[in-house]
């Protein structure tokens, strides 16, 4: 297949002034009527529609049968030629056939649970009808449903409805993209919100019967969110309903069709007994993700797919900003940079790199990406940092006033803040252009007086990009006296050079630097410093990020001594006995301090350094120091454990679960030492998924959780979301050895229902997130893992072509283990008729 260019844009030579869309619902043979109202642009095109999958049974062209002879089709569309064409407005109507309970790649409109669903993004409206499937191409939209099921929806305003048949109209236009059809027996938890002007909202959550009493919290969590855009950001809700219908076979986390949003059932049903504390915060950062796409992303969309970053990274920024607000911004953030370390540097660092804003790909599905969605929410907020809070809220009042309606650029975008602010934003433009995590290096200079800091920068090589350049990267610095004092109150350095240099006049003695405070920018901070001085940050430092981060890097550094033997370091060991003493005043965080580097973190971190990882080393130091911190320090656990037992009634609100991620913290190395006892009463006892589940892991890696399996197995056999969990921690805390077996015996399970996308990932994702497992050295784990890749992808090709993502480390390891990688890659390739959201993965894994 040929990529698409980024440099190869035109527009769409017609403009398509209304849509109008009749559905006949029949499982396995749907009918849909497009009638199309079209103006030409630009004299002598050919009209070309997208369309895959479709039987076509009519077609006319203002009111008349076209003859066969006026277009072609062929696999991916259909093109009328410009001699058949009208020269001024015409319509266009066609009737095809499609078959959505064959639909198992839930792309277009396809069948879960016995009800219609569609997902249209990226390119899925194609395989409904023939359309220009391209966000450029906006119109409002009429749509007709025809269907027995008592529940029919679809974007914008109900019009009318009647026995087996409900009208909808979408007065903003939009592109095909955000369309959406749910047609099912579903029940609704309603209620209304009235926006700042007055206007009331019908606002329904649409669940299968069964689940209305779990989407309470989603519904607070929708209704925080339409107030927080109106507070922050100035954005009202602009139609009469909002819905939402939780699915439960979907290959992301939620979409956000105009008027429609559609979740996966993972992100919408909670309940204390069934959803984690870590569930209940997603739920509410992602409701209001899909709400922010409102004005981010569906009033302004994207031209093209290239500029995905345009919606996607700006409403990641939004939600982040939104949890801080409502919750602990300090954790919020520790939060957002062990996700983006994890997913987002760990990408920029191997052979899927590629910049924030793409200039070719094969098929669109394998860019979204934590690089699109979480370096693109850095970049945004590095804007913020460099332009001010005003600058910034100028910048997007500008934004929203000239380009409501229309689909926008990374230009465009990049534009407001010039006009807004002043500044020439040419060399900040980089961040979306190339790709590539930079290093920054920081050294010292003490005169008596004057304090400076040289930073040199430098962005290793990435795939098609053997030259970097340097970037706009706004430092956030602050000074400590040697008593823990703040002598330099934080101030930002904006480096533009490749090496630069700041000073720090007239101070009194040598300061200790808390240099990128907040994590100011998505770069890796290279310093050479002593463990003495990580110890006397992690315990002053004023910036509770980079006191966490101090904390972190004396673990990592302290960890990666241990994989070469050394014992642990008594100084950290006593650093966790500050951690505990002062981690009841702030649970979260103080829960945060006590979680050690995961042993990705670590393999990445000597990879760095040089040395190849060998996982089964890193887990056994991981596993060395765990059990040397609970030693030194098990009464003053006990006593944390015992003070943040919960008094009930719940709140998934973040104190509480603040409270109960210090105490699983605490049952976790406390479970070292009483081999799994505490564990075993809380498992049964637990009145909250949170301690339950981390009860269960403790068992598993204690090697003594059947009977716990089981139990927790009756109690829940009937909840899917719940199953998830059963089969994704067995897996995950695995011990190494074990993983590939447990996952082998999981999946021979009847109730392994590896075409649900949230069961496979549950139980394929536990194992690739199993680092010891899934890289054991005898290949088992790659071995399965690309078995059920092979066996997924003639069904699921999106899915799949995600979850290859699991071998982008294989450049990290020793040649043992990336010859077994590479043989798995390879054998994927050698599949007859691999799909191309697999191949184009592969190929570039391989690459
Ligand atoms: N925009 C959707 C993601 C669509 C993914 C298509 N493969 C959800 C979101 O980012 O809000
Ligand atoms: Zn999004």
């Amino acid at each position: 297949p040929q990529p698409k260019r980024l440099a190869d844009y035109t527009p769409y030579p017609f403009r398509v002034d209304q849509v109008a869309l009749t559905f006949r619902l029949a499982p396995c043979a749907t009918q849909v009527l497009a009638r199309l109202d079209l103006t030409p642009q630009s004299p002598g095109a050919d009209l070309r529609l997208d369309g895959e999958g479709l039987r076509l049974l009519a077609l006319r062209l203002d009111g008349h049968a076209l003859p066969p002879a006026d277009y072609t089709l062929t696999e991916t569309g259909l093109t009328i030629a410009a001699r058949a064409l009208p020269a001024a407005a015409f319509v266009l109507e066609s009737e095809v056939e499609i078959d959505p309970a064959a639909n198992t790649a839930l792309e277009g409109l396809y069948m879960s649970g016995g009800m219609f669903c569609t997902q249209c993004e990226a390119e899925g409206f194609r395989h409904i009808t023939f359309y220009p499937d391209r966000p450029d191409v906006m119109a409002p939209f009429r749509v007709r449903i025809e269907s027995d099921l008592p529940v029919l929806l679809s974007n914008g305003n109900p019009v009318a409805q009647g026995t087996g048949w409900a009208e909808w109209h979408d007065p903003w236009p939009k592109p095909a993209y955000l369309f959406a059809l749910v047609a099912g027996d579903l029940v609704a938890l309603r209620d209304r919100f009235t926006t700042a002007s007055g206007r009331s909202v019908d606002l329904a959550i649409w669940v299968r019967r069964g689940d209305e009493a779990r989407c309470g919290f989603a519904m607070e969590a929708l209704k925080r969110s339409m107030r927080w855009d109106e507070e922050a950001y100035g954005r009202e809700y602009d139609l009469d309903v909002f819905n939402i219908v939780a699915v439960d076979d979907f290959n992301m986390g939620a979409m956000e069709n105009k008027g429609l949003n559609i979740f996966n059932s993972k992100l919408v049903l909670a309940s204390p007994e069934t959803a984690t504390d870590a569930d209940y915060e997603r739920i509410e950062s992602v409701i209001a993700h899909e709400y922010f796409h409102n004005w981010t992303g569906n009033r302004i969309t994207c031209r093209d797919w290239f500029q995905l970053c345009l919606k996607e990274g700006l409403t990641v920024y939004r939600d982040q900003q939104f949890t801080s607000d409502i919750r602990s911004a300090a954790v919020k953030r520790i939060e957002d940079v062990l996700a983006l370390r994890a997913r987002q540097f760990r990408e920029d660092q191997g052979p899927l790199a590629h910049p924030v804003r793409p200039e070719s790909y094969i098929e669109i599905n394998n860019f979204y990406t934590a690089t699109v969605y979480e370096k693109g929410a850095e970049v945004v907020g590095m804007l913020r940092r460099l332009v001010g809070d005003d600058g910034y809220r100028r910048a997007l009042d500008l934004y929203f006033d000239r380009h409501d309606g229309q689909a926008a650029t990374i230009e465009d975008w990049l534009t407001v803040f010039e006009h807004a602010t002043g500044r020439d934003l040419t060399q900040f433009k980089r961040w979306y252009s190339e790709a590539g995590t930079p290093r920054l290096r920081v050294t010292e200079d003490w005169d008596g007086s004057r304090y400076t800091l040289t930073f040199t920068q430098e962005t290793p090589p990435t795939p098609g990009q053997p030259v970097k350049t340097p970037r706009v990267i706004p430092i956030a610095v602050g000074l400590l006296g040697q008593n823990g004092d703040e002598v330099v109150p934080t101030r930002l350095l904006e480096m533009t050079e490749a090496s630069q240099s700041f000073a720090f006049e007239g101070l009194a003695a040598r300061p200790v630097p808390s240099i990128l405070r907040g994590f100011s920018a998505p770069v890796v901070l290279e310093r050479e410093t002593t463990q003495a001085e990580r110890a006397f940050l992690f315990a002053h430092d004023t910036d509770p990020f980079n006191r966490w981060e101090a904390g972190r890097s004396l673990a990592r550094s302290a960890l990666m001594a241990m994989v070469g033997g050394a014992a642990p370091d008594p100084d950290l060991i006593a650093a966790y006995g500050r951690v505990l003493a002062d981690a009841p005043a702030d649970p979260a965080f103080g829960a945060l301090c006590l979680r050690l580097p995961s042993e990705d973190e670590i393999a990445t971190a000597l990879h760095a350094a040089g040395t190849p990882p060998d996982p089964a080393e890193i887990h056994g130091a991981r596993a060395r120091l765990t059990h040397a911190i609970a030693t030194a320090h098990e009464g003053a656990l006990q006593a944390v454990f015992a003070a943040m037992a919960d008094p009930g009634p719940f709140s998934p609100d973040a104190a509480p679960a603040g409270r109960r991620a210090l105490r699983m913290a605490c049952l976790g190395l406390l479970n070292r030492l009483d081999n799994g006892a505490r564990a075993e009463r809380l498992c049964d006892a637990a009145t909250t998924m949170t301690e339950r589940l981390a009860a269960l892991a403790c068992l598993i890696e204690m090697n003594r959780a059947a009977g716990a399996l089981a139990r927790f197995r009756d109690g829940f056999a009937h909840d899917r979301l719940v199953m998830d969990k059963w089969f994704m921690v067995q897996v995950l805390h695995a011990a190494p050895d074990l993983a590939a077996e447990t996952a082998a015996h999981l999946a021979a399970l009847p109730d392994f229902d590896w075409k649900n996308p949230n069961r496979f990932r549950a139980l394929m994702g536990g194992l690739a997130a199993n680092h010891a497992g899934f890289h054991h050295a005898s290949g088992a784990g790659y071995r399965f893992y690309a078995d059920w890749l092979i066996r997924l992808d003639p069904i699921n090709p999106q899915t799949t072509a995600r979850m290859s993502t699991a071998f982008e480390t294989w450049p990290r390891y020793d040649a043992h283990r990336q010859a077994l990688m590479r043989a798995e890659l390879g054998r994927i390739s050698a599949q007859p008729g691999l799909s191309r959201d697999t191949g184009e993965m592969v190929a570039r894994l391989l690459a």
